[in-house]
């Protein structure tokens, strides 16, 4: 077995092989002679991993000896990706491993493609922590992630006769995942269910404390976040809800042998897999059940690690802070209050003095049904003792909002954490921004439209508590490892610095004009384009012609990102080419991929519709292969890898308002792509940074939205009076795109004319084509466009998540660097 290492560079080239070659027997029971791809892969991964666990344990002993402030990120989704790749970067071991294994045979680039995406979370906000973990180890910033150890990631897409069909993702393998490492000495139990008990302490006060009615255990399972060639490595903590004993004995000697095993069966369900919603709230009691288990175990760990270091319990917030990642990790707020309050007996000041001073909460969403609330009587099901706390900070706040406005019953019914209604619901915003010391919005807009529209009697109740950071992007995994030759082009010019360092791209505008680098740039995005055609050609059996516009649309397919809108525009480019002589246009190939929630039938009737496009447009001689569209399915981490280095153009088309932020539209302008995009989320400072001339902006206005609804939206009006808008839409009747299967494709259509067109697809319609053809004619010529699309890399640098790690820890988390 190889020593554990930590240094970056002492690479023991035979000693590495041994500890591979060890695994695959040892952990495997595999011989060279024996070992598929896959083995080699999980070998390879585990002798890698030895190296980081133990990189893992210095640092957390480092950082306690230290006494050294850290934040904990609470989140519900991390959307990892692959490791083995990426930590291959970060250790600086990629050339000296892919050398190691090429001796044993193997081929590194095929080793990685082994790798099962772990895909816990569903889209931006998952994402979002991911490229957060990978910044704050790369700046060493003390840092503890907090998530669920799902037994089924986000559901796999397929493709049956073009509607989305979902499979489960067991996405450890049945040999487990290499990366992982069960910690059994951090597991925690978790109460659920039950009563409050009233009761006299030995003083003779009268104190509450909770009765669970049911315990389950939570596992610690540690994924290391690997700084970049720094040598401190984090723990990504994921807990893994099981029941304490298989079954319950009392009922077992009583011969009740199935209602014995209710309980293991119960706790089982709880992490088994991860609510494929995205900005949508469903408000179902297992959805709580994991909320609570993940908030109750990290509370407990951190509480754990603050203790064991010797600190006083009233010393918390001196060292330690927990970030909400959206409002999913609410309930650790009340969960803290309970613990200081009924086991360390603190009074309620002193308990709401530390509780405010330590949670901070990023809301990531505007759009109501994703703002979360919970039935009442849920919560006093569930977890009795929290509700009477929620109770009492409202109780509180209400004294405060009286205060600031005498009387006014209206403003207190807005700001009280419980909605009145039939059915009482608490609100977990109102409780985050009341429970904690900072609030941001994700972009500029976003947190402008946090205060003007959510939240104004708060920010005025609050000065300074309402921020922004906006989103960023961690550019180890979104230039330099999904894009190794437009990495190794830059490395020549500016140097090797950069994936540290993102603003220093900034001095790649000085080749703009440089005919010679403009070659050399649109040579690696033409090979990037091979690159994704010949994975489309293996897997779609599609045949992408590469001088074509390589046009991306890539997110969750949700209403508001407007997918639709898209599609309309493709309807239009082919009524065109059929209809229109005079008609030319650049060759384009449109390429989406997008899984939609299993239950959101109108975003699965988009994917079904694209599809049937793509089948008809692909296929149509008469096109002169001008059009081609892709829906390239089970969109994930590593195809996103692929796709995004290949990209032309970005699709950043939401209804102006509805997008918080968006980061694929960071990583596409960081790999070259030009946006074209409504004046939304971070789209606003994209532009800001690249210059109206690198961009192509359309569409209405926040405001313009909001006029235009409140006076009354009449889609039917654009229908009737733009012609080409009609024709497109009509192209959705009949059977042009569903052979036998007449109007398959009108309930589109439909949502847009009867249906009131909530997202204003056919009041951006006009604009967007002329966005489009001004992209078209901009394509024309060469060096313009070469010029464009350099710019856009290098003046991007601003969205490193690397600043907008620093943003927090400057203006939030007060957080010091501490260097291994
Ligand atoms: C997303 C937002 O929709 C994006 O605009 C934003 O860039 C990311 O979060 C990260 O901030 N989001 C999400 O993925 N899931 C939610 N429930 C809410 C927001």
């Amino acid at each position: 077995m190889m020593q554990t290492q930590t240094k970056v560079p002492t690479f023991d080239k035979a000693a590495f092989q041994a500890s591979v070659e060890q695994h695959l027997l040892v952990t495997y029971a595999q011989t060279p002679a024996t070992a598929t791809s896959r083995h080699w892969y999980l070998a390879m991964s585990r002798a890698l991993a030895d190296i980081s666990t133990g990189n893992l344990i210095e640092t957390e002993q480092q950082l306690s000896d230290q006494s050294c402030r850290s934040v904990n990120y609470l989140s519900l989704e991390f959307l990892i990706g692959r490791l083995t790749g990426n930590n291959l970067i970060s250790l600086g071991l990629y050339e000296q491993v892919s050398g190691a294994m090429a001796a044993l045979g193997q081929n590194l680039t095929d080793l990685l493609e082994e790798e099962r995406d772990p895909a816990l979370g569903n889209g931006g906000l998952g994402r979002l922590a991911a490229c957060f973990m990978d910044s704050l180890a790369a700046q060493e910033f003390p840092a503890v992630g907090y998530g669920l150890h799902y037994e089924y990631g986000l559901f796999r897409q397929s493709f049956d006769h073009g509607r989305q069909m979902e499979a489960p993702d067991a996405w450890r393998g049945q040999e487990g995942y290499p990366w992982e490492v069960l910690r059994p000495e951090l597991n925690q139990k978790v109460g659920l269910y039950g009563h409050v008990e009233v009761y006299t302490d030995d003083a003779g006060a009268e104190r509450r404390r909770w009765v669970p009615g049911m315990q389950v255990d939570g596992n610690a399972w540690d994924l290391p976040i690997i700084g970049y060639q720094n040598n401190s490595v984090y723990p990504l903590r994921l807990w893994e809800c099981r029941a304490p004993a298989p079954f319950d004995l009392a009922l077992f000697n009583d011969g009740d042998y199935i209602a014995a095993q209710q309980a293991a069966i119960q706790a089982g369900s709880v992490t088994k897999v991860l609510y494929p919603n995205d900005n949508h709230e469903q408000g179902k009691t297992l959805r709580l059940m994991q909320q609570y288990f993940h908030c109750a175990c990290s509370v407990a760990d951190i509480l754990r690690r603050h203790l064991a270091a010797g600190h006083a319990i009233e010393d918390l917030a001196k060292l330690e802070t927990i970030q909400l990642n959206d409002t999913h990790p609410t309930i650790a707020i009340p969960e803290l209050m309970r613990i200081l309050l009924d086991e360390h007996f603190m009074s309620w000041d002193d308990a709401w003095s530390v509780c405010n001073s330590v949670f901070a909460y990023t809301n990531h969403t505007l759009l109501p049904e994703a703002l979360e609330t919970w039935s009442e009587s849920l919560i006093a099901n569930l977890l009795p003792r929290h509700l009477e706390i929620i109770f009492e900070i409202n109780h509180r706040f209400m004294d405060l909002v009286e205060a600031k406005w005498p009387g006014n019953d209206e403003v207190k019914r807005k700001l009280s954490v419980i909605q009145e209604g039939n059915q009482r619901m608490v609100r977990m915003a109102n409780l985050c921004v009341i429970g904690g010391y900072a609030v941001n919005g994700v972009a500029a807009l976003h947190s402008e439209l946090v205060k003007r529209d959510l939240f104004p009697e708060f920010d005025a109740l609050y000065p300074g508590k309402l921020q922004n950071v906006t989103n960023g992007v961690t550019p180890r995994r979104w230039l330099k490892f999904c894009n190794p030759a437009l990495s190794a082009l830059i490395d020549e010019k500016i140097g090797t610095d950069w994936p540290a360092k993102l603003e220093q791209l900034s001095s790649l505008a000085d080749f703009a004009d440089d005919a010679e680098f403009q070659h050399a740039f649109m040579a690696v995005k033409k090979a990037n384009k091979q690159r994704l055609a010949d994975w489309v050609a293996d897997n779609m059996g599609i045949t992408l012609n590469t001088d074509a516009i390589f046009d991306v649309q890539i997110k969750r397919l949700h209403e508001y990102k407007r997918q639709h809108l898209n599609l309309v525009h493709i309807l239009s480019l082919y009524h065109r080419l059929l209809n229109d002589p005079k008609f030319d246009m650049q060759p384009r190939v449109f390429i989406f991929a997008a899984k939609a929630a299993p239950g959101y039938a109108l975003a699965k009737d988009i994917i079904f519709a694209i599809n049937k496009v793509a089948d008809k447009v692909n296929n149509d001689s008469r096109l002169a292969g001008k059009l081609k569209v892709v829906f390239i399915p089970d969109y994930r981490v590593s195809l996103a890898e692929i796709i995004i280095p290949a990209a032309d153009v970005s699709e950043q088309i939401s209804t102006a308002g509805k997008e918080a932020s968006g980061t694929g539209n960071m990583k596409l302008a960081l790999n070259g792509a030009l946006t074209v995009g409504t004046m939304d989320g971070a789209n606003v400072e994209i532009r800001e940074e690249v210059g109206d001339d690198n961009i192509f902006i359309f569409g209405l206005l926040v405001d313009e939205v909001m006029e235009l609804v409140q006076t009354g939206y009449q889609p039917t009006r654009y229908y009737e009076s733009d012609s080409l808008l009609k024709a497109s839409l009509d192209l959705l009747l009949g059977d042009t795109f569903t052979p036998g299967e007449p109007d398959a494709l009108a309930g589109i259509r439909h949502n847009l004319l009867e249906g009131g067109d909530p997202y204003l697809v056919l009041a951006d319609f006009a604009d967007y084509v002329t966005a489009q053809e001004r992209i078209d004619h901009a394509y024309r010529d060469k060096a313009g466009w070469a010029r464009k699309a350099i710019l856009n890399t290098a003046l991007v640098g601003k969205f490193s998540s690397d600043r907008s790690i620093r943003d927090y820890v400057e203006n939030i988390w007060q957080l010091k660097a501490v260097k291994r």
